[in-house]
């Protein structure tokens, strides 16, 4: 235990700060609202504070479209605004890790405008830059140098009209690929990381940090992909674990964290990363990330018809993906475990009930969430129980993705509205980005003016006063759930075992380090469930459990209650 990483024992809380807490009345988030919100964070007892994109920014895709990286956005404050608030979470024990978003740029930044001034420019290769398909007119349909879908509707590449060349974009057409073949834009980065670093935060959290490398052939072409949807095709396998990851992580491990290397930590988004690429990401031997974010479990209810056209969760398939992954990362490398984030529906909403049985599902998710081996995240009021905004109409969704994909689909006429309704309303990532609610007053205690999205009217009852007030609530267990890892080894460091991967309705499995072993048990269901779970659990002492009075094992066999969690310790 005592030669294992600190992260090994640690959990860490993301902020939207758009989203967190308004200080100025302006409606938007800010870094003295966080200021007066650290009491919280060190109440919930987290050990690390990630930071959604405070940067400079034209607010395009809500930050992640940066101008400048080494200033704040005036939505936000300052830099000195930003000083104050490490300093205060520092005090309080609490590291910070900043969003690094280095696949893409904003059009703004210097960078994009110098590369775009010229097919001369000294900068022109800083971004993917590509004539018009052979033979093919420039701004003619089809005419793009791939064949490639941005992940915000439309083509990913984007004509400029002053030198007839397209750059490419894999997200908005305000956030162009960087070219990181190029050893001048590498340098670029790691030069701005080391710049944060001596100003002392202490890690990164890396923005689709696996799309960096992209398949080029020996004349520097790129690939068409399977066409998928209209005439545009999935390029994923163009630029997803490409050919130089390994090698540009590994550069970057030298060049930035070399000899700096303790107490931070570097947790990489990775969509499309398998097992397989996760343990090569995360062997601490290879030097490149300690964890990456996983995305199969948060696809298993994707439809058919993509994110937006949702299928129930069916419980096996996540124990057989989260299984999948405590397996394959059991020897070397570490795993992420979160159920939200910004761009993820709130999971009580998702996987669990958010009515009449939100507190007991949200607790039950969280349990079984932070008993895997793993370090947790927690998302801004995910600790409260927050639930899904439940928009009804076109013109609430802020999210770029949303909004763009409502247009083009509503373009094409294939689907009713009320379906495209119903798909956003279930998967839109403004679920995710409607402000915390911090108490019962008009706009939740989160701003005194108009808030940017509105807040959950939920917000009478579901709020973070209130949520303190009340100790069985979903702040106090989560707090417990922290405290536990804190405490516990075998929370922290133990085998994971899968039970009952056959059974529809119950998450159950084992934790064992040094003939200490624990059981885990979480019914996904609102109804009773029986299940056996085999000798030695008959004297097991509770550890945990989110219901009032937790059922008991007997010879062997227990009946959960609707959306019971507990954890013991077998005697
Ligand atoms: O949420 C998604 C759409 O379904 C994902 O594809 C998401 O865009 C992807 O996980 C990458 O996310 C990250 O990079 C994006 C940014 O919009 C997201 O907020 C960020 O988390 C581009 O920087």
């Amino acid at each position: 235990v005592d030669d294992a990483p600190w992260w090994t024992g640690a959990v860490v809380y993301q902020i939207y700060p758009r989203s967190f807490q308004d200080s100025d009345g302006d409606g938007v988030g800010d870094l003295r609202g966080v200021l007066r919100r650290v009491d919280h964070l060190a109440e919930l007892g987290v050990d690390v504070v990630w930071f959604s994109p405070l940067y400079r920014s034209p607010q395009d895709d809500n930050g992640y479209d940066i101008s400048d990286y080494q200033d704040v956005d005036p939505l936000f404050g300052t830099l000195d605004d930003l000083d104050e608030v490490v300093a205060a979470l520092h005090a309080r024990g609490i590291k910070v890790v900043m969003d690094l978003v280095v696949n893409h740029t904003s059009d703004e930044h210097p960078w994009f405008v110098e590369s775009r001034a010229s097919v001369d420019s000294p900068k022109r290769d800083w971004y993917w830059w590509r004539p018009a398909r052979d033979g093919m007119e420039p701004g003619t349909p089809g005419a793009e140098p791939t064949n490639w879908a941005s992940f915000f509707s439309g083509p990913a590449w984007e004509l400029d009209e002053a030198t007839g060349e397209y750059y490419l974009h894999l997200f908005s057409r305000k956030q162009p690929d960087l070219n990181w073949e190029n050893p001048e834009v590498r340098e670029a980065v790691y030069a701005m990381m080391r710049w944060w670093l001596d100003r002392g935060v202490d890690g990164f959290r890396m923005d689709v940090i696996n799309l960096v490398s992209k398949v080029v052939d020996a004349d520097g072409g790129l690939a068409d992909g399977p066409v998928t949807h209209g005439a545009l095709g999935d390029g994923t396998a163009q630029y997803t674990n490409g050919p130089r990851l390994h090698e540009y992580l590994q550069e970057m491990h030298r060049e930035v964290f070399e000899g700096r290397r303790d107490g931070l930590l570097l947790v990489g988004e990775t969509p499309g990363a398998t097992v397989d690429d996760a343990v090569l990401l995360t062997d601490p031997a290879r030097r490149e990330l300690d964890m990456v974010f996983t995305f199969e479990h948060v696809g298993l209810d994707h439809g058919p018809g993509g994110k937006f056209d949702p299928v129930p969760l069916d419980l096996r398939d996540l124990k057989a993906v989260l299984g999948r992954w405590q397996a394959g990362l059991a020897e070397r490398g570490w795993n992420s475990l979160y159920w939200d984030n910004h761009d993820q529906p709130r999971v009580v909403s998702r996987f669990g009930d958010d009515g009449a049985h939100r507190r007991d599902s949200a607790t039950m998710l969280a349990t079984v969430l932070h008993l895997h081996r793993g370090t947790p995240y927690v998302y801004q009021g995910e600790e409260l129980g927050m639930t899904n905004a439940h928009l009804t109409s076109f013109d609430e969704y802020r999210d770029i993705e949303s909004v763009r994909w409502a247009a083009e689909q509503r373009a094409l006429g294939h689907v009713p509205d009320e379906r495209l309704l119903a798909g956003l309303a279930a998967m839109s990532r403004d679920n995710a980005r409607t402000p915390v609610q911090w108490d019962a007053t008009a706009h939740a205690g989160f701003t005194t003016g108009t808030p940017w999205l509105p807040v959950n009217p939920n917000h009478v009852e579901v709020n973070a006063e209130a949520e303190r007030a009340d100790p069985r609530s979903v702040f106090h267990h989560y707090r417990r759930l922290v405290a536990l890892r804190h405490e516990d080894p075998v929370v922290r460091l133990g085998d994971f075992t899968m039970l009952l991967p056959d059974d529809p309705h119950v998450y159950a499995f084992e934790r064992s380090l040094d003939g200490s072993r624990l059981l885990v048990v979480g019914n996904f269901t609102g109804d009773e469930r029986t299940v056996e779970l085999g000798e030695g659990w008959h004297d097991a002492s509770l550890v945990l459990g989110n219901l009032a009075e937790p059922s008991a094992v007997v010879a062997g066999r227990v009946t959960l209650r609707p959306w019971e969690a507990w954890v013991r310790r077998a005697a």
